[in-house]
């Protein structure tokens, strides 16, 4: 194990339109709050805060068939897109903070346009790989996936202000972790295009440790990509990140959650990170949101290197009597 000095750059995404629960837009700031920046810092990381993106109010956003708002979903992903290519040219690892998982869409196509050939982990207890009309909540956070994957455009509808999504993935280069809740039609697309993808059963069946090497031998076949990692806090158990909007029972243990992000960090190829869904208003308690926000924190942490072992820099002196 080498260690690596991690250059972060963090964008806040205060969106919430790909769902209809306020109170997820609020993600970046409380994820902040909770000290984010300091602790990374303190554990060797040099840090740029991008800041929160500004989205503008999208009046006439009517439906389009069952999808809902899908004016404002596609502008503020274009907007995220430019921010996330902006901050991998500047040569740093992005973190994106939600926000809702819609916003996977521009954070996955704006490092791939920084970085041509990239791979993706999707944490999550759903596969959001719903296309526009497979869906039946009409919820774009439940689809941003198939806006992105080549093998599906042919079943892809005209949407306004999605003109400019290009896919960016073959089947070959996503991997799911920790999905429980899946959709007959989502079942059916993971199963046509060979999608890996490991449910909790798979986890319960293989053990966490060989999940992750299957994972990342499926994702490094040939050459090494960059890893994008798309975290969905709803992968975790309801017990440990319950303030969230559409939590699933039977989910990650807080130390599988954590093996991911560790095993991640070790490949040295992790390139982007989406922390979403972390909705303070889902909270019923104070104890509720804390617990969803430092799980947050904690996995993000883990992403840099941060260690259950624990953890010490090269030039450590022990102190002399
Ligand atoms: B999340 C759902 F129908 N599949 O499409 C849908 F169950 O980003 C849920 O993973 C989507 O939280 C969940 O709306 C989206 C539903
Ligand atoms: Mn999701
Ligand atoms: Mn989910
Ligand atoms: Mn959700």
């Amino acid at each position: 194990y080498k260690r690596q000095h991690h250059s972060v750059g963090i964008i806040g995404a205060p969106f919430s339109k790909g769902q209809p629960r306020d109170g997820v837009e609020g993600g970046p700031d409380v994820i902040r709050e909770a000290g984010l920046v300091e602790k990374l810092k303190a554990q060797g990381c040099s840090v740029k805060d991008y800041g929160n993106l500004a989205f503008e109010e999208v009046t006439n956003d009517e439906p389009v068939g069952n999808v809902k708002r899908p004016m404002a979903v596609g502008c503020a992903n274009e907007r995220l897109s430019a921010a996330v290519r902006a901050i991998k040219l500047d040569g740093h690892t992005s973190v994106m903070l939600g926000g809702d998982h819609s916003l996977a869409i521009g954070s996955i196509l704006g490092h791939a346009a920084a970085k041509t050939d990239i791979s993706v982990v999707w944490v999550d207890a759903h596969a959001d790989i719903n296309t526009p009309l497979t869906s039946h909540t009409g919820n774009i956070h439940g689809q941003p996936v198939s806006f992105l994957i080549r093998e599906l455009q042919s079943k892809i509808p005209v949407l306004p202000s999605f003109s400019w999504i290009k896919p960016c993935l073959s089947a070959k280069d996503i991997v799911y972790i920790g999905l429980r809740d899946v959709d007959p039609a989502e079942h059916y697309i993971l199963k046509l295009l060979g999608i890996k993808a490991f449910s909790v059963s798979d986890v319960d069946r293989l053990g966490i440790a060989k999940v992750m090497e299957q994972t990342c031998d499926h994702l490094s076949t040939t050459v090494k990509k960059p890893i994008h990692l798309s975290y969905d806090i709803d992968a975790l158990d309801p017990s440990i990140a319950p303030a969230t909007g559409t939590p699933v029972p039977g989910g990650l243990t807080y130390r599988e959650g954590l093996y991911i992000t560790e095993h991640i960090c070790q490949t040295g190829l992790l390139s982007a990170v989406d922390m979403v869904e972390v909705n303070v208003k889902r909270g019923r308690t104070e104890d509720e949101i804390g617990n969803t926000v430092s799980a947050a924190v904690d996995l993000i942490q883990s992403c840099f290197g941060k260690r259950r072992e624990g953890n010490h820099s090269a030039d450590y002196q022990m102190p002399m009597p």
